[in-house]
């Protein structure tokens, strides 16, 4: 299996990115963002529980995240030729929990790809979303939130896999396909 995590700050192009490297390695995306905001569409209890965070720019608790996240990797065909972890993990307790589950699955993460783009850049990416994306995140109070908790939460998963050689630090200014270029001429030569 070919196991990616895509790392960055809110709006550093985790999503966008994710989606591409789907179209061309075939490898299955699983978005904990995507997955979040389809159980508060429900309208759930569950739901309503994690948009009380998501809305202030604030990470669910790591035990919640790990069961949905993992319920996930389960329901996978045992043929999928790997994963793409599209904004998970976000803390140091997902990595070390999601370590423990690919260990179990007899596999482990290849890479983790960070997207590094400038504080300004991120701001205006996400207030521009905001304009059509009804996400209850995409404004400036939130997006600030959102930005400190990458620092204090996330930044130390990018150190975490660093320590141990699986970490790859990416351009994400310019152009979707120029940073796509970037990210598969690292994917390539694993
Ligand atoms: P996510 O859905 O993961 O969202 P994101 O970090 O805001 O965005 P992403 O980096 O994917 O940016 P995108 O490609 O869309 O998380 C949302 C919330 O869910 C979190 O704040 C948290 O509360 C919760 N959550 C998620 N995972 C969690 C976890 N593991 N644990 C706990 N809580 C969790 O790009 C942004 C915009 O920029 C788009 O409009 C895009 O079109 C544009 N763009 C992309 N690339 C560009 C480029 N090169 N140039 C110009 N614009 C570009």
């Amino acid at each position: 299996m070919l196991n990616i995590i895509m790392c960055g700050a809110p709006g550093s192009g985790k999503g966008t990115q994710s989606q591409l490297m789907v179209n061309k390695y075939r490898l299955a995306h699983l978005s904990t963002g995507d997955l979040l905001r389809h159980e508060v569409a429900t309208g759930s209890e569950l739901g309503r529980m994690i948009e009380s965070y998501t809305s202030k720019g604030n990470l669910i608790p790591d035990e919640l995240m790990v069961s949905i996240l993992a319920k996930h990797i389960d329901s996978l065909p045992s043929d999928t030729p790997g994963l793409i972890l599209d904004g998970f993990p976000r803390t140091v307790a997902q990595a070390e929990a999601l370590e423990q589950m690919l260990t179990q699955r007899g596999t482990q993460t290849d890479l983790l790809i960070d997207l590094d783009v400038a504080h300004d850049e991120l701001i205006g990416r996400l207030l521009n979303r905001g304009k059509t994306s009804g996400r209850s995140d995409d404004n400036i109070d939130t997006i600030r939130t959102r930005l400190q908790v990458y620092e204090q939460q996330t930044r130390p998963v990018s150190d975490f896999y660093k320590k141990r050689g699986k970490q790859v630090l990416i351009n994400g200014m310019g152009s979707v396909d120029d940073i796509f270029g970037r990210i598969c001429a690292c994917v390539d030569a694993l």
